[in-house]
């Protein structure tokens, strides 16, 4: 059985994923608030070694200078206490009534100079805190309506305010990179970077394209019916996985921020397989934060709250060592080769081979049988796949 979880496995949550009251539009809380000193002493009990959050998560929006000085003082304390550390900070640009419209890329220029001004505290606090990544997660960044946001200039507008923070930090020194986080839609009815992709190809447009990566929750991208396993491989492949959000979706609905593993379950092994041995040929693997993006469920009290934080852990536990022993069992690495998986990674020209020189190669298509692949030379995905859910359900 897994071991339980250690500092070294780099499990994080966010103050406002164990901290959810659950408020939702339909009702108002049914849990109280959560001290911030509470949550990280809890934390570090269950083997956590992070705690994320939003400026608005650790003292109230207008708090003043005094208010927001004594909750970052606490905070330090109890960090120091625990020894619990500060991987990512985020900045709330999405609750206050200022940002309907959006942070960056409201409609309104007065409300995008006070986002730009919010967020620039809050990276000095990130900085002082040591955190090393700062997600920006654009929830109110989109529209309900087409004829309500010219999207180029949205774009462009977004665009300016990561430049200038790149400006920033560079000018700061600090050692911090942004990751930008996907959703497709909720609060927004359209959200601008709705998937990975559209956050990938954004960001090649930027003056320091290097600062700047993503922060993938698997909940948003399988909200767009996409596999979230194969946007994280894209994001490794293109040195983009700057950050990552677990949590269990199941199905293309509201954003349910569900315990890891509690949706989509066959993905989140393939994810979690990803994540510790970078693809069935190694390739990159991800040694940051392991992060849970989850909400507790409305319906918990605080020991359900604490048994949802130790859950999420125990299902990446779970799955890491059921992916150790797919992996380890000699028949599974006979079915890959038997599915020809490891020949992805044999070039498809020769060495130095030319387009003429496969013109001239007439095993290639002249004397190619194609038609054997007519009721034979079947790939053999299937049992590969069995094997695979075996291995998930402990059966081997
Ligand atoms: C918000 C959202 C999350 C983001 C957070 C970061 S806040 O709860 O639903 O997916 O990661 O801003
Ligand atoms: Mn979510
Ligand atoms: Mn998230």
């Amino acid at each position: 059985m897994a071991d339980q979880p250690t500092r070294e496995d780099k499990f994080s949550f966010g103050l406002w994923t164990i901290g959810w009251t659950g408020n939702d539009p339909f009702g108002p809380p049914t849990r109280p608030n959560l001290d911030t000193v509470e949550a990280v002493t809890k934390l570090a009990e269950l083997g956590a070694y992070g705690l994320t959050f939003h400026d608005d998560d650790l003292f109230p929006f207008g708090s003043s200078d005094a208010e927001r000085q004594r909750e970052i003082d606490r905070l330090k304390q109890a960090l120091s206490d625990t020894g619990l550390v500060v991987p990512m900070v985020t900045t709330n640009l999405f609750s206050h009534p200022v940002f309907k419209d959006g942070g960056f890329t409201s409609n309104d220029r007065a409300v995008r100079r006070f986002a730009m001004r919010k967020v620039l505290r809050n990276i000095d606090l990130a900085a002082e805190l040591g955190a090393k990544t700062f997600v920006m997660w654009g929830g109110r960044e989109g529209s309900e309506y087409d004829a309500a946001k010219d999207i180029q200039g949205a774009l462009e507008r977004y665009r300016e305010a990561v430049n200038m923070l790149g400006d920033y930090v560079t000018d700061k020194g600090y050692d911090i990179r942004f990751a930008i986080e996907p959703k497709p839609n909720e609060p927004r009815g359209d959200i601008l970077l709705p998937t990975l992709g559209h956050a990938l190809a954004f960001i090649e447009t930027l003056e320091r394209p290097e600062l700047v990566g993503v922060n993938p929750e698997v909940g948003h991208e399988q909200m767009a019916g996409l596999n979230f396993t194969h946007g994280i491989a894209q994001a490794l492949y293109q040195g983009k996985l700057y950050h990552i959000d677990l949590n269990g979706q199941r199905g293309i609905k509201y954003d349910q921020d569900l315990v890891f593993g509690h949706g989509d379950l066959q993905n989140a092994f393939s994810l979690v397989d990803l994540l510790e041995h970078g693809g069935p040929a190694g390739g990159p693997s991800y040694d940051g934060p392991r992060h849970f993006d989850y909400k507790p469920s409305r319906t918990e009290d605080y020991d359900g709250v604490w048994a949802s934080a130790a859950a999420n852990m125990r299902m990446y536990l779970l799955l890491k060592e059921r992916a150790a022993a797919f992996r380890a069992d000699p028949e599974v690495q006979e079915a890959l080769e038997a599915a020809r998986v490891p020949e992805i990674r044999t070039n498809t020209l020769n060495d130095g081979e030319s387009y003429d020189d496969l013109l001239a190669d007439r095993s290639a298509y002249e004397d190619f049988d194609a038609e054997q692949y007519f009721g034979g030379k079947g790939f053999g995905f299937v049992r590969l796949q069995q094997l695979m859910l075996e291995h998930l359900l402990g059966a081997r």
